[in-house]
Formats: structure tokens, sequence, C-alpha cells
């Protein structure tokens, strides 16, 4: 019979091919016991901590620059007219960084001073908090009613001044302005909001108003035992101030 193959040939074909199936199966399977038992043999791989990412450009606080010459109402917003808008990439290239929380799901008190940063409850401010090994925190409140001698305090706040340390402020409710020195010493004004966490690298010249709703509520942060002093411009041959300027200000020579 032309055509047919005989039975004991088919399942004998049959056989070979399972166990063919079985075999490469199980090599398989193998091999990725094979690379467990070679990773057992190697030191534990160390895993870099993945810190908190920063807000996309798209959050970023609005930000603009200021007409020249003396500011007549710091609280006003001070646009030039049209309006010179100032991109995240300027932001990040005077040493701003800036991550968005969610101000409003968690309590805050509306002052404490001190306020312990190791009672954060909003995981994210835990990370920052971790990430940049803030230790210390107080929550403060400028509104009339609220902070005695509101009006110098806030002249004060106004004075154009550098520090010897990293300012971070997280915003927790109402609104104002950071001013901080663009590269060709312009003013530059930063609107910022509840949830906005925003930190000015040392030695960097700015200022900060309310805004005309008269009202913020916000933390600041520090690393260790704080030191708020405001060193009043100018302030060129402070070590903060020639440090900022180094690594901000100065044209990076080219690599050779
Ligand atoms: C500052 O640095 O000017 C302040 O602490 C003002 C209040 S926080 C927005
Ligand atoms: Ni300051």
């Amino acid at each position: 019979m032309v055509g047919t193959i005989p039975e004991h040939l088919i399942l004998s074909y049959q056989l070979v091919s399972s166990v063919l199936i079985i075999t490469s199966n199980a090599m398989a399977d193998d091999k990725p016991a094979t690379d467990n038992k070679e990773d057992a043999t190697e030191p534990p791989t160390k895993q870099p901590k993945t810190m908190l990412p920063q807000a996309p450009s798209s959050e970023w606080p609005e930000a603009w620059l200021m007409p020249d010459g003396e500011c007549e109402n710091q609280k006003a917003p001070n646009k030039c007219e049209p309006n010179v808008a100032v991109s995240v990439e300027e932001l990040q290239a005077l040493g701003i960084n800036y991550w968005k929380l969610d101000a409003g799901a968690y309590e805050y008190p509306a002052i404490s001073v001190p306020w312990d940063p190791s009672d954060a409850v909003d995981p994210k401010l835990s990370q920052l908090r971790d990430d940049r090994g803030y230790s210390y925190a107080d929550i403060i409140t400028v509104h009339p009613e609220k902070l005695p001698d509101y009006d110098n305090k806030v002249k004060a706040f106004f004075e154009e001044h550098i520090h010897d340390a990293e300012e971070i402020r997280y915003i927790l409710g109402g609104s104002g302005y950071f001013d901080v020195r663009d590269k060709s010493d312009k003013w530059v004004r930063i609107h910022i909001k509840a949830g906005d966490l925003m930190t000015l690298p040392e030695g960097i010249y700015h200022r900060f108003t309310v805004d005309e709703d008269d009202c913020i509520h916000a933390m600041r942060l520090f690393k260790g035992q704080p030191v708020w002093t405001p060193f009043n411009r100018p302030q060129e041959e402070h070590e903060s101030r020639v440090k900022y300027v180094k690594e901000f200000l100065e044209e990076k020579k080219e690599e050779a």
C-alpha cells in the first residue's frame, strides 16, 4: 500500500518528538536556574535608591522677567509689557529644584516652631526629607493676623540677600513670589502656590514677598541646625557667593 506509514513508525516518531520537547523545556527551565546559581555566588549588586523625581516642566510654577528699576508695589505681579516668560530650563540653570506635592491631602498646623520632619505622613515629603537629609523644619503663616509685626517682616523678606545654605520652602497654602537674579542680574519672579516645594541654591541672590492675597502658609526645611541669617547684597566676597558664581554663573570651560 503505497503512501501509508506503518503504525509502529508513527508511534516511535511521536515518542521521539515528545522526548525532544520535554528535553528542550527542561533545558529552558535549567537556564535561569544556572544563572541563579551564579548570582548566588556573587556579592549582591547594590541597587541605587531611586530619588523622588522632580516635577515635569509643565507643572513648574509660572516665572517671568520683572521690569528694570525700582519695584513700586512688591506684592503686584510686576510683569513686563508684553510679558517675558522665563523657562524651566533657565530656572534649572540657576540651580533651582522643584517638586510638586499634594499639600491639601495632609494636615499641617498654621504655626509650629519647630515642626519635626520625622512626623511627616506624606510619603513624598518623607522621601524628599530622607533623599536630601532635611532634619529640621518649622511651619509659619505670613498673614497680617498671624505674624506679629507683619508689615516690617514683609519688607525685610524683600531685601535682596543670600544664605550660606540651601533655602527650602514647601508651600502648604496661599501663595507668594520668590524673586531670583538671573545670569544677566535681572530679577526673575516665580509665583509659588500650595503644593510647590522649591529649593534655592546656597549663594543665589533672592528675595520673597507675599502677593496681593497677603497670605502664605509655608514649611521651611533645613539640613542640620537652622541658620536663617540673610546676608544682604553686596556679598561678592562671601564664600557662598563665590561658590555659586563659579558653579552657576561662570561660562563653563570647553572640555578638552
Ligand atoms: C523667606 O525666606 O523669605 C521666608 O521664610 C518667608 C516666608 S516662607 C515663604
Ligand atoms: Ni532667603
